[in-house]
């Protein structure tokens, strides 16, 4: 069994990619207000290999109070020991590399380990949102951005060895599913790479 564990901002769309993953909505999605409140592990068997995926509730939805409530739940409801990998959700149609995300990334970090991103994932959801043309350098500019501050806040936190990036990274739109001329089935990657 492969456990990713699934996090990032509330309304990023992990809770949609995840259905977009399994092909069915079995996880609540919401569109005006922050949604997932419980961990929930989603296990998923195919003929490419048994994977769990687990659902956080989004960070940055509330006060600093709310935020660490939520990593405690992950921590106790989670063995962060087994999870293969830690998949951070973001969107890719925001323009600034937002103070909630700094936010976001340093309280990860705090809370779970800075170990967590050793193994680290990067999708971007609502890339149909960005038109064709910016889409690869929009994309380049936002991991680096992304990128830049995992490494700095994991040297802080003497990470060894030092975070050297993330190991994947998918573009995907849980809603449109025209946006791109080629695309893969995520399924395929995750029974790949994990
Ligand atoms: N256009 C577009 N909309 C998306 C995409 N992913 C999610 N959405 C929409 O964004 C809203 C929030 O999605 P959720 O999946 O509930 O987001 P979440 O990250 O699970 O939110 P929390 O559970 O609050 O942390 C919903 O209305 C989704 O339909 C995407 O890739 N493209
Ligand atoms: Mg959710």
């Amino acid at each position: 069994m492969r456990n990713f564990l699934i996090v990032g901002r509330t309304g990023v769309g992990k809770s949609s990619f995840i259905n977009s993953i399994l092909g069915k909505p079995v996880a609540e999605t919401s569109k005006y207000e922050a949604c997932t409140k419980i961990i929930r592990h989603y296990d998923h068997t195919s003929h490419l290999g048994d994977i769990c995926l687990i659902d956080t509730p989004g960070l940055a939805e509330d006060d600093l109070e709310c935020d660490i409530q939520y990593l405690d739940l992950i921590i106790n409801n989670v063995d962060l020991k087994t999870i293969n990998t830690l998949i951070y959700v973001s969107r890719l149609d925001e323009t600034r590399f937002r103070p909630e995300e700094k936010t976001t990334i340093s309280l990860l970090t705090e809370k779970l380990g800075a170990f967590i991103w050793n193994n680290a994932w990067l999708v971007f959801t609502f890339a149909g949102s960005v038109p064709n043309e910016n889409r690869d350098i929009v994309s380049k500019n936002r991991k680096l951005q992304i990128e830049e501050f995992v490494k700095a806040i994991t040297l802080e936190y003497n990470l060894n060895p030092s975070f050297q990036g993330f190991q994947v990274k998918l573009r995907v739109d849980n809603s449109s599913k025209n946006w791109a001329s080629k695309s893969i089935p995520i399924m395929s990657v995750l029974a790949a790479k994990s």
